[in-house]
């Protein structure tokens, strides 16, 4: 029998971890028809925020980007996109990057269908001179897996183009089985993650978790990391960092 006072889930001062099992929806305006789970934002202590959004019969995503872009990635099923005056048949893989101040529209095609997306305030480059990123419809499975510092056992995928523009990189790595991170990284960078496959132990600021498929962690700046992949499959996650601007402000 399983026993509903217990669960892997953790909310720390510089990380947690949500596992799916403690979800509980809210409502946002414009989104109707949807399970919407906001995992990650600034009450945690955050800088951006993480949405797990299941669409339910006639689910549909729709607003107007502010201060903050967006970037959404269809975990699962099948969508209708508009942004920017941009229109796509969305499936599993395929993600649209939304900048700021653009309207977006998704409507769903098939029941379930599950979006994830991240949210940060843009910083504008400083003096103006250039201007916020344009709309990007793709897919992470025309992208290649690079091979991670020289080991093999690790490939990323960067899916957002690496240019100053950027404020946010959002990344699909893989680990194949008993494949780790080769060192504990110490990073301003924050991290928001999803378990898209497979499994393992990920380290946290010294305390162990094991996770799965359908976790998601956050990771504050400083908080340390490593992760080794367990199992019969590769693990795969992808992740938010925000890249590209000096965070120093003194
Ligand atoms: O990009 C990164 O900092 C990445 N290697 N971190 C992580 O996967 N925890
Ligand atoms: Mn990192």
């Amino acid at each position: 029998m399983e026993i509903s006072a217990l669960t892997r889930s953790v909310v720390k001062r510089n990380h947690a971890v949500i596992a799916p099992d403690g979800y509980v929806n809210s409502n946002i305006a414009g989104w109707k028809n949807c399970s919407a789970n906001v995992i990650i934002n600034e009450a945690m202590g955050a800088n951006f925020c993480q949405i797990l959004t299941t669409m339910n019969k006639d689910g549909e995503i729709m607003g107007v980007t502010q201060a903050s872009e967006i970037f959404f990635y269809v975990v699962r099923g099948k969508c209708n996109a508009n942004a920017g005056g941009g229109e796509k048949e969305l499936s599993k893989g395929h993600y649209v990057y939304v900048p700021v101040e653009t309207a977006y529209q998704f409507n769903c095609e098939e029941e379930g269908t599950q979006v994830l997306s991240f949210h940060k305030v843009y910083e504008h480059l400083p003096g103006g001179y250039s201007p916020p990123p344009p709309v990007i419809f793709d897919r992470a499975g025309g992208i290649d897996g690079n091979t991670y510092l020289g080991d093999p056992a690790l490939r990323l995928q960067v899916l957002l183009p690496d240019k100053p523009a950027f404020d946010m990189a959002v990344n699909i790595f893989t680990y194949d089985p008993g494949g780790h991170l080769p060192f504990v990284e110490t990073h301003i960078m924050e991290h928001g993650l999803l378990y898209l496959q497979g499994q393992g132990i990920y380290m946290l600021d010294h305390e162990w978790y094991p996770v799965k498929q359908g976790d998601s962690i956050w990771m504050a700046p400083f908080c340390q990391q490593w992760f080794t992949a367990m199992g019969k499959e590769p693990a795969v996650y992808i992740y938010y960092k925000n890249v590209n601007r000096f965070p120093t402000t003194v």
